[in-house]
């Protein structure tokens, strides 16, 4: 089965590891979120692009599930100590990336074909995509005015309460190259658990209407995020945060919706806006439940 499987950061590229464990490269295209992007230090940091091609070279860091395995802090450590601006914490080897990212996107090169050599040097055999070459820069509307989406996510840690949201450069950016042909060649869309306000809406935006069944997993247990400010986002944004919500959230482009055990009580609901359900257990763990999630995942889709 061909999955174009749609992603942000850490619980989206858990998905799609699990997803590569069972697919062929062939068979597998992660389109990630770049409204996280921003520009730090000089550098071009894209954190979600990064957290993918991470996970799935097994370069990421287990405990935070953003940045790699054993990283080192000097760099950063040094920066603090001359005053400079230490609040993103970037790695000594993460900071390899960025810096060769930079330099190349200054020669004129393209995300995509930078991350497609990334990819290539990572040895990950499956395709990784961002959803667009153009810059698009997610804006959180708050209480205390509007923060660029690090600025919010890291430097004051999700606190301010949240009105909206704004995609900036969404309307002029194109789906960068290969986006519209894993959708277009894919047998299912497959929706990684990640914020749908945040991570899932901006790619969205940028590939338009999707004409292939799309199947979601919940980001949301028990009214919960695993990690991140997904149900904090829904409860300022006036929606009791739940696994429905999130069905309803998507609710004009889903067949299929995959929610976790604990939320069993919301599928007659999700049925009712005639979306297909499979409830199974979604707490990705470890390495074999990612793998588990995803064949679930996978059989779900295969039979609608
Ligand atoms: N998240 C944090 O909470 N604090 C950090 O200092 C931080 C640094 C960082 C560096 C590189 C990278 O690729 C990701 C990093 N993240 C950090 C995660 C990132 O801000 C978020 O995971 C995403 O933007 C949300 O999906």
């Amino acid at each position: 089965m061909k999955i174009a499987a749609l992603a942000g950061g850490v619980g989206g590229a858990k998905l799609a590891h699990g997803l590569a464990q069972l697919l062929p490269p062939e068979d597998l295209t992660v389109i990630v979120n770049t409204g996280d992007d921003f520009e730090h230090l000089g550098l071009y940091i894209c954190p979600d692009l990064d957290t993918v091609c991470y996970t799935l070279a097994g370069l990421a860091n287990p405990e935070t599930g953003w940045g790699r395995a054993d990283e080192t802090w000097n760099a950063i450590s040094n920066i603090e100590r001359l005053g400079g601006p230490a609040w993103f914490r970037l790695g000594d080897n993460d900071l390899a990336t960025h810096i060769e990212r930079a330099r190349r996107l200054k020669e004129g090169q393209m995300l995509s074909q930078i991350t497609r050599d990334f990819c290539k040097a990572w040895n990950i055999g499956h395709t990784i995509l961002p959803m667009s070459d153009s810059p698009v820069r997610t804006i959180v509307n708050t209480d205390e005015g509007e923060l660029a989406f690090q600025e919010y996510f890291v430097r004051r840690r999700c606190e301010p309460r949240v009105t909206g949201f704004r995609f900036d450069g969404v309307e002029f950016a194109e789906p960068a190259p290969g986006v519209k042909e894993a959708i277009q060649s894919a047998d299912a869309v497959m929706i990684c658990p990640s914020n749908p306000w945040v991570s899932v809406d901006p790619i969205l935006k940028i590939v338009g209407a999707i004409e292939k069944k799309v199947v979601a997993v919940s980001p949301i247990i028990a009214g919960r995020t695993v990690k991140g400010p997904a149900a904090k986002m829904y409860a300022e944004l006036g929606v009791e945060p739940s696994a429905l919500a999130v069905a309803n959230h998507y609710r004009s482009i889903l067949r299929g919706f995959v929610l976790d055990n604990a939320d069993l009580k919301y599928e007659p609901q999700v049925k009712e806006l005639n979306i297909m359900t499979l409830t199974t257990d979604t707490l990705m763990n470890d390495v074999e439940d990612r793998a588990r999630l995803a064949r679930a995942a996978l059989d779900f889709a295969g039979s609608l």
